[in-house]
């Protein structure tokens, strides 16, 4: 038993070692947090715009599903930055599709995925990704301090996301100037903008604030920069879309 303890205590620690050199190797990070702040600061649209396949509340969302393509049409249509879904289990996602869709342009690019432990900070820099997700209702205060420290370290930027009151008291303790809001509760999937409204009020000019799911229209748009936000993450309404650059131009 403590022989296979002690295998098993190498092989984490080799891999978590061989993910930190290729952290380590890889070019500087595009600046995430610097391309979305250039355009919120002019009160233009900055548009994180999302990769994904499938989503748990609804399923398939593309077929055929080509990130590198996506990537590209989002770069013509003018989006600021790149969400890619990772997360294999809710989000049918892959690291390969980050690979490929940061490989097709020159966009900054976050891994959307669900950040628990510090090796995933290392692997999300080896893989190529700029940002990566900190959501507030899957980790406590400490959790979060700690995981933002190891990506800045790194020179990974960081989107803190919340959806209630106490989620953002927390995220607040954070040096990172990248706040998201999601108006999707993640436990009941309903969506209501009012969150972003209600939210947004409480966070400072030093920081960014990010409306994050359920904009579906112009008239959304128009709502949410009518309110002073100028920062978004859209996934499903692009997604549907045909050609999704275009989509983003509308
Ligand atoms: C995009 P929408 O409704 O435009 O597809 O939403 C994005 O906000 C959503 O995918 C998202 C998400 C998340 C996914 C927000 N927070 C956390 C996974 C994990």
């Amino acid at each position: 038993d403590r022989k296979w303890e002690e295998i098993d205590e190498r092989k984490r620690k080799v891999s978590i070692d061989d993910l930190k050199a290729k952290a380590g190797d890889q070019p500087p990070a595009r600046g995430f947090s610097d391309a979305l702040r250039r355009r919120i600061e002019q009160q233009t649209p900055a548009v994180i715009a999302e990769i994904k396949k499938a989503s748990p509340s609804k399923g398939i969302l593309r077929d055929p599903f080509e990130p590198a393509v996506i990537a590209e049409s989002y770069e013509q249509g003018g989006a600021a930055c790149l969400s890619v879904l990772t997360d294999r289990d809710f989000f049918q996602g892959h690291e390969d599709y980050l690979v490929a869709a940061r490989n097709a342009c020159s966009l900054p690019v976050i891994r959307k995925d669900f950040m628990v432990a510090p090796y995933q900070v290392y692997e999300s820099r080896a893989i190529g990704a700029d940002c990566i997700l900190l959501i507030a209702a899957c980790l406590t205060k400490d959790q979060m301090q700690e995981l933002e420290g190891i990506a800045h370290e790194i020179g990974l930027d960081v989107l803190v996301e919340v959806h209630d009151g106490a989620e953002l008291d927390d995220a607040l303790t954070l040096t990172t100037p990248l706040v998201g809001i999601n108006n999707r509760n993640l436990h009941t999937f309903e969506v209501s903008l009012d969150t972003t409204f209600d939210l947004h009020e409480r966070i400072g000019a030093d920081r960014l604030s990010i409306t994050e799911s359920g904009i579906m229209t112009r008239a959304d748009v128009d709502a949410m920069t009518g309110r002073g936000i100028y920062g978004f993450l859209v996934g499903e309404s692009f997604m549907r879309a045909e050609e999704p650059g275009q989509k983003l131009q509308e």
